[in-house]
């Protein structure tokens, strides 16, 4: 056996180093004296990666010979970041790696910010998608992660006099070290074309789709490493190529430039992710992409599935279970009815029996913006034959509508996938329930408002499906990783077993109270705030104090999420300031991250807005010492990385009813942070497992939010009752944070009086204000604070991504774990 591939027990120190430096050499054509951190870096994830792909060999083979029932998790977005610390930490070589290239006169810490993130997600759901595929690995469930080869993932955020410029994520220029690709297993798809009718011998009616256009799908694999190293499952992503075989006849009939324009259309396809988060945008390329990873996914798993049962579907809802996350993947549906129905020649039933037993669904948000349809046009050009099949689904689902309301055509209405109107558009979100066996939500409230408000009359119809399973994050990138220090502390008090065994971390409560490890804590806290002070100098030039409060709004921009809530109270604090120098406040660092949707013009200007303020406030040295406004450009997993250990507070201020869970509320409290938050999504939970005592909690609940706007909700009644907040709104229309500029802020202030504020923000603000008063009341007692902070910390068990994934395999997947063979 070669040195390289030895046993992971006896991989030491000087087998790392070789490695590297044999990479640098071999793969890299370079050697130590050359080497800039780039190729060190890139000799490193080889070194990593041989490691992992031997491990990865293994799993699949047990995987194979046990014929193991496996999840199938399609999304169409996996946020993954940077795979480096992450992998070895996993492997359990992060400490002798360290060492190793210390010892070879480079650091690992700046090697690693050699590596670009993997930003293929817009937010929570995309990272959620992250964090589950490391717990499965964690867990030792057979699990495939089937998503889209993204050629540029979100965009790069650039902040250029204040706003928001969008720049190409091209984190693949120089080569992906983790990703293998897979042309033994390239797929093809079809789409456009038409439909058949043929009547077969038996008078049966067949259908046959003859596809307009081929395209080739390319899987690359990314390894994915659970903790502990001993299973390696595989996110395996499509990369969309067009296929000669359908090109040859256009290039013999002469058309070499149309042929080679049929190329770029099908390259086009997994070219770049839709940077909309909770807005639908119905575009055609969209649901091409949607089609395009389902329909390749479901050709490997169903390849797969025959090497080892042949053709002999009966079993295959017992060894596939496929979880959509949210209705992006919906068309995987009835693709897989048309491939039972029209290519196995299953009778409809049977097909359906299969189809309905395979899918699970997730349902992530209730926002009416966010929930997918399709125009039946749109559909039918691009996929005749599927449209004929969701109309055939909605036909014989009328039918037990029927039985259930005799007559009641609302009812119908309501629930048919089918909305009518002068166009026809096929609801994705009633497709995926009817399909699934499962539905879920995210946190406890979100499933409550999904059952009630969202699908009541399934519900009704079905009252199993519908269920809760509370999302989570992984504590090996969220604390252990990204924490080091905190990580080692803890190991010391509890030992080092709560990253997979995370209600351990309740064995620190005992210590809440104890002064040293009090200061021990906060120590910590204080030594990330310096390294993140040092970050936000180095990247906008703002000098802030590690002693102040650092209070972390961060997460997409959206106006339910409520960043000017935030913004008019920072502005409140600041006039505060200026009419009362002496006002009496704990200094305070205010700092955002935020990408906005391009096309959601208000988030723009809300982005804008913070900056503008935060110019005038951080040269105004009449505040400046209390009082300081970041907005860190580019927020993405691993500027996350920086900032969620060094934040004292965590801004978690959606309008109750509108977050589904939050996922960033978790992470944050996980590294000792104190949230200030409305009664919304996990918030809810969070403040159940921390006690209202170590959480500020203010703000409308759901049924007021609802009574509210029953009752006519007029923002004009708030602006005129509180002079303050009066005073800060025309403040926003006045030149002073824009100089020379009047009303360059005022569409802020439009929104929330003329137009409605349909998030409540003015309706919130003085409960809001009120909560923040007492978080800086309660800062000052730095014990206190302390003892808060640790109970954040030691009763987040709840949330790690692994319970979320146990909830799923006992009351969804129901899969055994795996051993894998050394
Ligand atoms: C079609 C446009 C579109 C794109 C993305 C609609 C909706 C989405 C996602 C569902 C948005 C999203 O990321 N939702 C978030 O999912 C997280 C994981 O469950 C939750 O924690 C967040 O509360 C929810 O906003």
């Amino acid at each position: 056996k070669s040195k390289a591939l030895a046993e992971p027990v006896n991989f030491n120190k000087s087998d790392i180093k070789d490695a590297i430096v044999r990479h640098l050499h071999c793969s890299l054509g370079t050697d130590e004296n050359k080497a800039n951190n780039h190729a060190w870096w890139k000799a490193a994830c080889a070194a990593v990666q041989e490691q992992v792909l031997e491990r990865l060999r293994r799993t699949q083979k047990s995987h194979y010979l046990n014929d193991t029932r496996a999840v199938h998790y399609f999304s169409a977005e996996f946020l993954m970041g940077r795979l480096m610390s992450n992998n070895l930490h996993n492997l359990g070589l992060f400490e002798i790696t360290d060492q190793a290239l210390q010892e070879l006169g480079v650091s690992l810490t700046d090697i690693m910010e050699e590596e670009p993130d993997m930003a293929l997600g817009n937010g929570g759901l995309g990272r959620l998608a992250a964090c589950f595929i490391d717990s499965l690995a964690t867990m030792e469930l057979p699990a495939v992660g089937y998503g889209i080869h993204y050629e540029h993932g979100l965009f790069r955020q650039e902040i250029k006099n204040g706003a928001q410029i969008e720049r190409p994520d091209s984190w693949r220029d120089y080569g992906n070290p983790w990703e293998i690709c897979r042309p033994e297993s390239i797929q093809e798809v079809s789409l456009y074309g038409y439909v058949e009718t043929k009547y077969g011998e038996n008078g049966r009616i067949q259908k046959e789709w003859h596809p307009g256009s081929i395209v080739k799908g390319i899987p690359w694999d990314i390894p994915v490493v659970g903790f502990g190293g001993k299973t390696v499952n595989v996110l395996r992503l499509w990369e969309s190529q067009a296929s000669n075989y359908f090109n040859w006849d256009v290039f013999n009939a002469g058309g070499y430039v149309d042929a080679q324009s049929e190329n770029v259309q099908a390259e086009t396809i997994s070219k770049v992710l839709y940077p909309n988060d909770e807005t639908e945008a119905g575009k055609e390329l969209r649901l091409i992409q949607q089609y395009f990873f389902c329909a390749c996914s479901l050709k490997d798993i169903i390849r797969r599935y025959k090497r080892a049962h042949g053709d002999d579907w009966s079993r295959f809802s017992d060894q596939v279970v496929i979880q959509l996350n949210d209705t992006h993947p919906a068309i995987a549906i009835p693709e897989l009815m048309r491939i039972l129905v029209d290519r196995a020649e299953l009778g409809w039933d049977d097909a359906w029996e299969i189809c309905s037993k395979t899918f699970a669904y997730t349902n992530h948000t209730l926002l009416p913006e966010a929930l997918e349809k399709w125009p039946a046009r749109m559909i039918e050009k691009i996929l005749p034959r599927h449209l004929e099949i969701i109309y055939e689904i909605n036909f014989r689902f009328m039918a037990e509508v029927e039985k259930m309301w005799p007559g009641d055509n609302k009812i119908k209405q309501k629930l048919s996938i089918i909305e009518e109107g002068n166009q026809k558009m096929v609801r994705m979100g009633n497709l995926s329930v009817i399909g699934s066996f499962a539905v879920n939500g995210v946190a406890e409230i979100h499933s409550k408002l999904v059952k009630k408000n969202l699908f009541p009359e399934f519900d009704q119809m079905w009252p199993d499906k519908l269920t809760n399973v509370t999302n989570g994050i992984t504590p090996r990138r969220w604390l252990k990783a990204c924490n080091p220090d905190l990580s080692a502390l803890i190991d010391k008090k509890i030992g080092n077993d709560w990253p997979v065994k995370l209600e351990k971390l309740n064995d620190l409560v005992k210590f809440a109270d104890e002064a040293k490890f009090q200061k021990d804590f906060m120590k910590i806290k204080l030594k990330n705030k310096v390294a993140l002070a040092k970050e936000v100098k180095s990247l906008t030039g703002i000098e802030i104090d590690p002693k102040a409060i650092f209070d972390v709004q961060i997460k997409r921009l959206h106006e339910y999420k409520r960043q000017h809530l935030n913004l008019l109270h920072i502005m409140a604090l600041y006039r505060r300031l200026l009419e009362n120098p002496s006002y009496d406040m704990e200094p305070r660092v205010f700092i955002f991250g935020a990408k906005a949707a391009p096309g959601y013009k208000l988030a723009k200007d809300i982005i804008y807005a913070i900056n503008m303020v935060a110019e005038r406030i951080n040269n105004d040295e009449r505040v400046n010492k209390k009082l300081k406004v970041v907005f860190l450009p580019n927020y993405r997993v691993s500027l996350a990385e920086k900032m969620i250990p060094a934040a004292d507070v965590s801004e978690q201020i959606s309008t109750a009813g509108k977050e589904a869970s939050g996922t960033g509320n978790m992470k944050l409290s996980l590294n000792g942070a104190l949230t200030i938050g409305t009664m919304d999504g996990a918030n809810i939970e969070i403040a159940e497992e921390v006690g209202e005592e170590n959480i500020f909690i203010f703000g409308l609940t759901v049924e007021e939010v609802d009574k509210l706007h029953a009752q006519g909700y007029n923002p004009y009644d708030y602006y005129y009752n509180n002079a303050e907040l009066k005073a800060i709104l025309d403040w926003l229309e006045t030149d002073y944070f824009t100089p020379g500029k009047p009303g360059a802020l005022s569409s802020l202030k439009y929104s929330l009086l003329d137009g409605g504020d349909p998030y409540l923000v003015l309706a919130d603000f003085d409960a809001y204000s009120k909560a923040q008063h007492k978080v800086d009341l309660a800062y000052r007692d730095t014990k206190n604070w302390a003892r808060m902070a640790i109970l954040n910390c030691a009763r987040m068990g709840k949330f790690t991504s692994d319970r979320s994934i146990r909830d799923y395999v006992e009351r969804i997947w129901k899969l055994d774990a795996c051993k894998v063979d050394e």
